[in-house]
């Protein structure tokens, strides 16, 4: 099999830090639970009242007295329709906050069972995790082939984050048990699994990724014809196993990719139409529809046409636009 697109050293030089700062192997084989209750807050990186997430920087100090960075996103869950009227049986309590005419408003408590918060760790964290979390000013790239090809890819090569959970995915190390649907062929076919984001408690916020067996593809830019019938896979035999497991009909999918994604490993997101998923502005998302026909048009589209993504002012990517003069 071909070799990963990220340099194996950089890969290497974060697990080595990991591994010194005391923290778990990368192969999800450890399923020891994170030590939340230990987790010192260092300081709130964001904080959504849409989303109604907060996410947080948090140190764990091991028994050496050494702090390992952590990244902990709490989050409130959409309602279940068919709990809905258990919480209104079994509330706690219900404190009027204000009455007015035929107008009020309630504080209700929940029994726990129905009060879950979605808990997401990343931990060891890196210092970009706690980059991409942290609430900063954005600005619009446009990048042509040759600033690609001069700027963004020699970065990717660099800095980009680990991809050992794809590997483990793939590989049946980890999550093999969410599974929801797989083509094995090493080619043309990927592995369909609930996205990190959703907790598969409701379909209101359905969220699932594709990701590709072959290992050299890192994003859309690496796309030509020769993968066409790659994408056409994942666009049918994904749409059909969604609607199989979950009666979600293909009407009701939005399938894109992004550009830039964080995870340089081709991969294709399929969220519910309803729901306003984080990248799916036309800044970042690209439905599979409109790749594979423009792929079918020009096998080189994506190598000649200059593409839109918002960075964050920090990033390291964006200063190199900025040095080479192109922001
Ligand atoms: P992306 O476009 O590379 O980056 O998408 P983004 O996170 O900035 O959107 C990667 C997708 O993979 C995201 O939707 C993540 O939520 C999801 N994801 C990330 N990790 C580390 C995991 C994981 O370990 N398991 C699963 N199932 N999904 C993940």
């Amino acid at each position: 099999m071909a070799e990963s697109p990220r340099p194996k050293r950089k890969r290497e030089e974060e697990e080595e830090e990991a591994a010194a700062a005391g923290a778990e192997p990368h192969d999800g084989a450890a399923a020891v639970p994170f030590p939340l209750a230990e987790l010192r807050l260092r300081r709130v990186l964001r904080e959504s009242a849409r989303e109604k997430a907060v996410f947080l920087h948090g140190e764990v100090t091991s028994p050496s007295g050494e702090g390992t960075n952590a990244v902990v996103i709490l989050e409130k869950t959409p309602f279940q329709e068919e709990k809905v009227s258990d919480l209104l049986k079994k509330h706690t309590k219900l404190e009027l906050q204000m009455r007015n005419d035929i107008y009020s408003t309630y504080h209700l408590y929940p029994p726990p069972e129905l009060s879950e918060i979605k808990t997401t760790v990343v931990y060891p964290a890196t210092e970009k995790h706690l980059q991409k979390y942290l609430r900063q000013e954005v600005h619009l790239i446009r990048e042509t082939w040759e600033d690609y090809k001069s700027i963004t890819l020699p970065f990717i090569q660099s800095q980009s984050f680990s991809i050992q959970w794809v590997y483990n995915i793939l590989e049946k190390k980890a999550e093999a048990d969410r599974i929801i649907h797989e083509n094995p062929d090493p080619c043309d076919g990927f592995v369909l699994v609930p996205d990190l984001k959703w907790d598969q408690n409701q379909l209101d916020d359905l969220y699932l990724i594709a990701l590709i067996h072959r290992r050299e593809v890192k994003s859309l830019r690496d796309l030509t014809a020769e993968h066409l019938p790659l994408l056409r896979n994942i666009l049918q035999e994904g749409k059909e196993a969604i609607r199989k497991r979950f009666g979600v009909p293909a009407s009701q999918l939005r399938i894109y990719l992004h550009y830039q994604p964080s995870y340089y490993h081709l991969h294709v997101h399929f969220t519910a139409l309803g729901y306003d998923a984080p990248g799916s502005s036309v800044e970042r998302a690209h439905l599979l529809a409109d790749v594979i026909d423009n792929l079918a048009m020009d096998s080189m589209y994506y190598q000649k046409r200059a593409l839109t993504f918002a960075l964050r002012a920090d990033e390291l990517l964006f200063k190199k636009f900025q040095e080479a003069g192109r922001v």
